[in-house]
């Protein structure tokens, strides 16, 4: 017995350890359990329904097995072999209708929920159409209807439908906003996937690749930023606006030369890397770096991520596409002019 609760005193503070552990990973706006717009409401619902049956059931069955238990024991006057029964049609029946109805009170709402996740709204003149692409290790958006194309940060109005093309330029991975909606893959196979959302009030919330696609996979993720209607017009006219140029001439042409090959800003440049433009006023760099407006021990403003990530964007996201831009001949005055033109390239909106 003593020797147990030593090694028991021993286990605790690791078990304390990992249960602090596993609490860490769950990140403040990454739950299920918070549902912000009808489908995550509709599937936060299902969760209820579910657990309750599950439960009602649980009690059920413990409670029965506890009575019988007790009542059934066998005491010292029971010398002989009790009764055997075998087979009892009244009992059978219970025990198959019982959970056949209760298969059906989870079917129907599961179905019709699984339907309305499914709602096609590529055809809604009302609904904002976004054509998702995933890559290794970003999210790429682009708007058809407008002819924009933007990453990382999903711009989005409230209390519109949102309705998804979801593709995948590589491997695949899944799109997933938790608190918005389910999961959806990106097929490798060419297949498109659709679904649409809602998000009825103005916020920031965290989207995740949900689909193990490489090293940085734990990196690739996304905001959905849900702004007003008049909010989201003005970013579409920002977004619109031709590029904001360089001052320095010499920094201009080393920018358009090593970066707007893969990178587009404003009218500029190509598509194969993140679209930049406003890139100073998005909640991350890379996805994963957060900005903050307060330089602190802990938080960093976009112009120390920029900075970070130019310096060395292989410690930031192991594996991912883009060459050091050491690696292509700049120097760190150079990649340091670069990130400060970058921060303060913001968008007003
Ligand atoms: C060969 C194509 C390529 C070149 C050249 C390139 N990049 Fe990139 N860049 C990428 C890719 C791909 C990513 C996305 C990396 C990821 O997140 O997985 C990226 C990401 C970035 C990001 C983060 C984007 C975001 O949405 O947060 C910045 C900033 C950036 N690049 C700046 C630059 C600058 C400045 C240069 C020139 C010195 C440059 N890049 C050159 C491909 C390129
Ligand atoms: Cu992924």
């Amino acid at each position: 017995m003593m020797k147990r609760w030593q090694a028991m005193k021993r286990l605790l503070p690791m078990l304390a350890m990992f249960t602090l552990l596993l609490a860490g990973c769950g990140r403040e706006d990454l739950s299920v359990l918070r549902p912000q717009g009808p489908v995550a409401q509709g599937q936060y619902n299902l969760i209820l329904l579910s657990i309750s049956i599950m439960f009602v059931v649980l009690m059920i069955v413990f409670v029965i097995s506890a009575f019988v238990l007790i009542k059934f024991r066998r005491k010292p006057e029971h010398t002989e072999m009790p009764e055997q029964v075998e087979g009892n049609f009244k009992l059978e029946i219970i025990w198959t209708v019982i959970p056949l109805i209760l298969v059906l009170v989870l079917a129907v709402p599961t179905v019709k929920e699984v339907f309305a996740f499914g709602n096609d709204h590529s055809n809604d003149k009302d609904a904002i159409q976004v054509k998702v692409t995933s890559h290794q290790y970003w999210w790429e958006f682009e708007y058809p209807q407008y002819g924009i194309t933007t990453a990382q940060d999903l711009i989005i109005p409230t209390n519109k439908h949102i309705a998804f093309e979801l593709k995948t330029a590589d491997v695949i991975h899944s799109f997933w906003v938790p608190s918005l909606s389910g999961k959806l893959d990106t097929n490798p196979d060419g297949t498109l996937n659709k679904f649409s959302f809602v998000a009825p009030n103005e916020g920031v919330y965290l989207g995740k690749c949900a689909e193990l696609c490489g090293p940085s996979h734990g990196f690739m993720e996304f905001k959905v930023k849900s702004v007003s209607q008049e909010s989201f017009d003005q970013w579409i006219t920002a977004m619109e606006a031709p590029m904001v140029a360089l001052e320095d001439e010499a920094l201009a042409d080393t920018f358009k030369n090593q970066c707007l090959t893969c990178h587009a800003v404003g009218d500029q440049g190509g598509m194969s890397g993140p679209n930049l433009t406003g890139i100073g006023s998005r909640e991350t760099v890379a996805s994963i770096l957060l900005n903050s407006e307060t330089p602190g021990e802990y938080t960093n403003t976009v112009e120390d991520n920029l900075k970070e990530w130019l310096h060395d964007p292989q410690s930031v996201k192991p594996g991912n596409k883009m060459p050091a831009p050491k690696d292509l001949g700049l120097t760190d005055d150079e990649i340091d002019g670069i990130a400060e033109y970058l921060a303060n390239y913001k968008l007003d909106y």
